[in-house]
């Protein structure tokens, strides 16, 4: 119905430096054309290899390697591991076991988000937080700092790479056999390589399919990289990354984006995560109670524009009859839906309304409706 016509904008090259910090596999996808990064966690994080669209179609039909250094790994461990990474997530943690990935939502002593993380107890007392931009360390040392805790607080030089799409699972078993397609859907374990064990999890940022290989050991990945590129040829694997058609489509929450530390996690759609049990013990825990009584005004939804591409930088206030009753935070235009797709954060009364609804964003009309996530056709 609609074409994918995106105004060409002037592209400008990003100035690398040790602050902007590169990862073991930059060089390795530069030779494979990546055109595009962004910054999250103050590291690179590709964007682009042939364009979103091709990437995209790609993506859902082949396997692509994903250079993910970025989903840094915060480690805390020490006796007081336990309470500390509790004390910070308002999911239940209290029965989380070896082996399994838990997202469990980091937030302040008022439920405003501060992260979205995977969380895996990787070992007695020794946990990782598998991060979203935001900077995990400094909350979590000044926690502990200020609640006295004994525990020892690091990012450890670990650069995930994930192994994406429908044909990851033939590429892993060449590599690591038969036993990998035994992990189930978010769960973990440690698989060798070429004598090294690799920490691998069923898990990535697609809703494709696939693993993510927590590289520890620098040499031994770039290995493993050039492996995966060789036995996956017959595969079509290519590099790629993140793909912002594909996350949209599917519903994968993006923090920063569609939500960032001035929305409560009540009003992120994460109810699934929170936790008022009596066997634990988080920061916000009495205020949310508090808060979950009175009831929620805005949440997190889809929203279909039924419209030509157009381009977003920040959040754009939407407009109904005139009045604000929300923001949209992410929008791609889906060549599969025929329309752009939005997530928004909208009031809870406007979301009530059934069917097309005229919307004023960005001093432009635009018919729309509401979605939930993931978008269904
Ligand atoms: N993998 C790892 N670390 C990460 C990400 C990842 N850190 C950054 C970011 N991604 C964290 N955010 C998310 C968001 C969604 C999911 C994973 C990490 C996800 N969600 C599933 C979904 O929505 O279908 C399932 C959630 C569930 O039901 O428990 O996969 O990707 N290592």
């Amino acid at each position: 119905m609609f074409n994918c016509q995106r105004k060409m904008t002037k592209q400008f090259s990003i100035s690398k430096s040790a602050r902007l910090r590169s990862t073991p596999f930059t060089d390795l996808i530069e030779e494979q054309g990546v055109k595009s990064y962004t910054v999250y966690n103050h590291m690179l994080l590709p964007t682009v290899f042939e364009g979103i669209e091709d990437d995209c179609e790609h993506l859902k039909n082949f396997v692509q390697l994903w250079d993910v250094s970025v989903e840094r790994q915060i480690e805390i461990s020490g006796p007081d591991s336990s309470k500390l990474v509790q004390m910070m997530t308002c999911r239940n943690l209290s029965k989380a076991i070896e082996g399994t990935c838990y997202y469990a939502p980091i937030i302040d002593e008022k439920g405003f988000i501060i992260n979205d993380p995977l969380i895996m107890l990787v070992d007695k007392n020794s946990w990782w937080i598998s991060i979203a931009d935001s900077d995990v360390l400094l909350y979590a040392k000044g926690l502990a700092t200020g609640l006295n805790l004994e525990v020892i607080i690091n990012e450890p030089n670990i650069n995930p790479l994930a192994v994406q799409g429908p044909k990851s699972f033939e590429l892993m078993e060449k590599i690591f056999g038969p036993t990998i397609l035994d992990l189930k859907f978010f769960r973990f374990n440690k698989f060798v390589f070429d004598g090294h064990s690799f920490l691998i999890s069923r898990s990535g940022w697609s809703k494709q399919g696939g693993f993510e290989i927590y590289v520890n050991d620098n040499e031994k990945g770039r290995k493993l990289y050039r492996e995966l590129m060789n036995q996956g040829k017959n595969l079509n694997v290519r590099a790629g990354c993140p793909n912002l058609i594909e996350r949209i489509e599917g519903g994968l929450l993006s923090y920063g984006n569609d939500m960032t530390i001035e929305d409560n996690i009540l009003e992120c759609g994460l109810d699934d995560f929170v936790s008022f049990s009596d066997e634990i013990e988080y920061l916000a825990k009495d205020h949310l109670i508090n808060l979950a009584s009175k009831g929620i005004k805005q949440s997190l939804t889809g929203i279909k524009i039924y419209s030509e591409y157009f381009s977003l930088n920040h959040h754009l206030p939407i407009f109904f009859d005139g009045e604000k009753i929300g923001e949209l935070r992410s929008l791609v235009y889906s060549p599969k839906f025929k329309c752009c797709l939005g997530i928004t954060m909208i009031n809870k009364e406007f979301q009530s309304k059934k069917g097309i609804q005229d919307l004023v964003i960005d001093n432009s009309t635009y018919k729309v409706e509401i979605s939930s996530l993931p978008f269904s056709q």
